[in-house]
């Protein structure tokens, strides 16, 4: 997968993209990552790349301009390609759509700053628009990498053997069982027995356990989604009675 990243702080990718798992993908050739600068798309003396908002209002607003020829600059001539804008009127970003965009060989993402981007970005120039979240954050960086992040790991080869993303709460549509790991004393505080016990079949079942009441006491939404069978529900039942 090629990913096109439109930004006027490019410098802000660089510690995540080269760190762990993602660093690796890209080492390894399964995803390339192409950082623009807006700024370099301008053509005045100034690189202006905003300006006063029509109507008037606080702050500034990004010029159309550039980010069209941007976008134009790496878009190829042929193929469907997603150009994403990351802004806070977007759909909700979620494991399902991260899925969606990982079948693609090719993304754009435009990440604005200050009030956000000219209105004709949204209408004439992007396909789709992606929110993190219902939270206030200072531009679309952080948001990009969030994207860029929950949809490489699904690109094949990327986690190793170990790890599957299909294992991952969000996909199961439960929360995670809880993980230990040693001492198996730390400070009075002791790991659960059946994890000591090699039980195979005992440990599988507390753990399915676990994330069923961890769901319930913290997400209970998400069992309403959660594909879970007859014994699963009953159990299901009889948690919410105690
Ligand atoms: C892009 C500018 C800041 C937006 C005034 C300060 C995403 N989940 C999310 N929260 N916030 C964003 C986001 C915020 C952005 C931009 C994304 C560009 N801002 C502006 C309008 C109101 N603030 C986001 N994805």
């Amino acid at each position: 997968m090629r990913i096109d990243i439109l930004t006027l702080f490019p410098e802000m990718f660089q510690s995540p993209f080269s760190t762990s798992i993602l660093k690796r993908a890209i080492d390894r050739g399964l995803v390339s990552v192409n950082l623009h600068n807006i700024r370099d798309y301008t053509h005045d003396k100034h690189h202006t790349v905003d300006d006063y908002p029509y109507g008037g209002g606080a702050g500034m607003v990004l010029k159309p301009e550039p980010i069209f020829e941007a976008v134009e600059s790496v878009k190829p001539e042929s193929g469907e390609v997603p150009i994403i804008l990351l802004s806070p009127q977007g759909r909700p970003f979620s494991q399902q759509v991260a899925q969606e965009l990982s079948k693609y060989s090719r993304l754009i993402l435009i990440c604005g700053r200050y009030e956000g981007v000219d209105e004709r970005v949204h209408s004439h120039l992007v396909t789709d628009e992606i929110s993190i979240g219902d939270y206030v954050l200072s531009g679309g960086e952080l948001a990009a990498m969030v994207v860029v992040e929950a949809v490489v790991r699904l690109l094949p080869g990327v986690l190793g053997s170990e790890a599957s993303p299909l294992d991952d709460s969000h996909v199961a549509g439960l929360l995670e069982y809880p993980q230990y790991t040693r001492p198996a004393v730390f400070r009075d505080w002791s790991v659960p027995e059946v994890l000591l016990s090699g039980n195979h079949a005992q440990i599988a079942k507390w753990r399915h356990e676990q994330a069923i009441l961890r769901t319930l006491e913290r997400r209970p939404e998400l069992l309403d989604k959660a594909n879970l069978g007859l014994e699963e529900r009953q159990l299901v039942d009889r948690l919410k009675q105690s």
